[in-house]
């Protein structure tokens, strides 16, 4: 049987696990949820109780993938032909930690600064911006973050800095971090991440599943 992905459109989590997926042309079932009315069939299966989440449904491997990154790591075993993987590893899975554990909370902060009224937006917006400007850094040198292909890390980050720039677009269009918004744009604009993006029915509510990619 193949593999179950839960997934929900606009989480970057799972946005980047739908990339891997979609790149390394493993077909999965994809079941679109709801955050706010997560289904038992998932909630059975995961203790971490977050988006995504992949169930192998293999007759040697019933596991249980809950992490995103784990995700992009088992599609890319199977199959990389853009060579996401031919970079660093150690080094790009650095950097994504400070995207997941440094920058994710300060962009939650920027974007819902109003749930957190003990400091400004631009407060929140300046501690997030490091993690911009250590983009950037290595962007100068390159067209992506590790080298001039795609790899791992830019899939994995992208989604992240696109929710960045949309909170405040003229701002983030008038600063200095041309490489950055080069790389954005391009990212957002490729043909797998427009794939990747489109909208699918909720799976509870229309026991639709969608074979993808
Ligand atoms: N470390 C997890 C984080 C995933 C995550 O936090 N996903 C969010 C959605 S974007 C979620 O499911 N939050 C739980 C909720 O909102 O109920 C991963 O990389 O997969």
């Amino acid at each position: 049987m193949q593999p179950i992905l839960y997934s929900f459109r606009r989480c970057p989590y799972a946005m980047r696990a739908r990339l891997a997926i979609a790149v390394s042309q493993q077909t999965v079932r994809l079941r679109e949820i709801v955050l706010k009315h997560k289904p038992k069939e998932l909630l059975a299966i995961s203790p971490n109780k977050t988006i995504p989440v992949l169930q192998l449904n293999d007759n040697s491997d019933n596991s249980v993938l809950d992490e995103s990154l784990e995700i992009m790591v088992w599609a890319l075993s199977k199959n990389d032909p853009e060579q996401w993987l031919n970079a660093d590893l150690e080094k790009m899975l650095a950097l994504i930690d400070i995207n997941d554990y440094e920058f994710k909370a300060w962009l939650d902060k920027y974007k819902y600064a109003d749930r957190y009224p003990e400091n400004s937006p631009t407060y929140y917006r300046q501690q997030a911006e490091d993690f911009i400007a250590l983009l950037e850094t290595h962007l100068i040198k390159q067209q992506y973050l590790f080298s001039n292909n795609i790899t791992l890390a830019d899939m994995a980050i992208f989604p992240f800095i696109r929710q960045f720039a949309s909170v405040d677009k003229p701002w983030f269009e008038q600063t200095g971090y041309n490489n950055v918004k080069l790389w954005l744009n391009k990212l957002i604009e490729s043909d797998i991440f427009t794939h990747c993006m489109k909208k699918y029915p909720t799976w509870l509510v229309s026991g639709e599943e969608i074979t993808f990619p």
